[in-house]
């Protein structure tokens, strides 16, 4: 699946996809995440492809402005092999090109390209076009960039090298928050029973119904009270943006590591309609092919560690958001009921993490009372509902 570099005052530089391992021929063109005319950086994600063992991100490897694209998503590209030719079952197909221009690069090819996979084959040394053609040259293609860089050749079952690399940008973006950290423990005993009447009800629909949408939902509630928590703040905290849609994320263990879709505006979603959005991410997840419309957008985050184990966490702040909350694994333990009496409850613990430079404790703690509270007396959701 070569990609083609055009530079309009110097030679073209066309390379293929690299083999990606594991013996894999060929992959589907899952998600473009550029179009025509749009301006890429070195690394930038160009597109997600997907063999039948995982999902991999290819970035750019030059800075420039895409000027072709040569697969529709679903096509098939067969690893390694020119644009043109191919039976009509395996083969590349050119499917409604979309044409792009640009202007020259100083970007060279990384230096673990292989020799076959940057060839000039056509008119003046041009090589034929593929399957996408960026015309590599960004103002800003001055800027140091690392020189050995290996490309589209990580192969990762658990771990889609974009993903990965979003991971480490988001993290350490995090690492310059100040994290405020608070807990609490939840009784969900009467949430146990109403979840067990709904569940089966929400099986006679098709939808799998766990715990998650009633957090959900809860923590929704609570942000019309405390909107401070949906909120966003510029590097120099001068700003803060109040965002109107609960945009809320959920850390989802995938066959692609952790990634956080989020559920969008639940402010105004039932608890049945969360279900089935979170049906759908979970699917998603599963396959492998959550893409950039389920990940971007988030306003706030839970993650329910949970459902693999544990009690506390302490979950980091994924910005530009400024509050998350991690759920513990509910447990069965004892507990003083209002008369005294010990009795059998349902517990989770919640972990919150707040940016604390723009929320203080006591609005962290206001805000965990009111969504306990919800979970709690889960009837008195019904109240509030939208
Ligand atoms: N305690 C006890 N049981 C739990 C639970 C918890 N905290 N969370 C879920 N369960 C139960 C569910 O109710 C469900 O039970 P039933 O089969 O009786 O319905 C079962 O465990 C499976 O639930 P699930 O995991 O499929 O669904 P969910 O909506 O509860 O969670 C999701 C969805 C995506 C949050 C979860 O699957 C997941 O990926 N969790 C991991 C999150 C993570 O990795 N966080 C760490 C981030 S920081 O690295």
């Amino acid at each position: 699946m070569p990609h083609n570099i055009y530079m309009s005052r110097g030679p073209i530089v066309q390379f293929k996809l690299s083999d990606i391992g594991e013996g894999i021929m060929e992959v589907t063109v899952k998600e473009w995440y550029v179009k025509e005319g749009d301006k890429v950086s070195q690394f930038d994600s160009i597109c997600e492809v997907q063999s039948d063992k995982a999902s991999v991100t290819i970035t750019s490897r030059y800075d420039g402005v895409i000027k072709k694209l040569y697969y529709d998503v679903d096509a098939i590209a067969l690893v390694g092999k020119r644009g043109r030719g191919g039976d009509a079952r395996h083969g590349p197909r050119r499917t409604h090109p979309q044409e792009i221009k640009g202007h020259k690069t100083q970007a060279t090819p990384a230096s673990d390209i292989k020799l076959s996979e940057v060839v000039g084959t056509g008119k003046d040394g041009r090589p034929e076009p593929s399957y996408l053609d960026l015309i590599p040259g960004d103002p800003d293609s001055a800027r140091p960039r690392p020189k050995h860089r290996r490309q589209n050749q990580v192969m990762c079952v658990l771990w889609s090298p974009g993903f990965h690399k979003a991971m480490v940008k988001t993290m350490t973006a995090a690492l310059k928050i100040p994290h405020f950290g608070y807990c609490d423990e939840v009784d969900l005993s009467r949430l146990v029973t109403l979840r067990a009447e709904l569940k089966s009800m929400a099986e006679s629909r098709g939808i799998k119904l766990s715990y998650m949408p009633f957090f959900i939902k809860a923590a929704s509630i609570g942000l019309l009270h405390f909107p401070i928590l949906n909120a966003s703040v510029d590097e120099g905290c001068q700003n803060i943006t109040y965002k109107a849609s609960h945009n809320i994320g959920l850390a989802m263990d995938t066959i692609q590591g952790l990634l956080v879709p989020n559920v969008k505006n639940v402010q105004l979603l039932s608890v049945f309609d969360i279900a089935l959005e979170l049906n759908r991410l979970q699917t998603l997840g599963a396959a492998g092919q959550l893409g950039t419309n389920e990940l971007s957008g988030g306003t706030f985050t839970l993650s329910n560690i949970g459902s693999i184990g544990g009690t506390y966490a302490k979950p980091v702040i994924l910005p530009p958001e400024v509050a998350i909350g991690a759920l513990g694994k509910i447990q069965v333990l004892p507990r003083f009921d209002a008369v005294g009496q010990v009795v059998r409850a349902h517990i989770m613990n919640v972990s919150w993490s707040a940016d604390h430079r723009i929320i203080d404790g006591a609005t962290m703690c206001r805000f965990s009372n009111l969504w306990r509270e919800y979970l709690e007396n889960p009837a008195t959701m019904v109240l509030d509902l939208k």
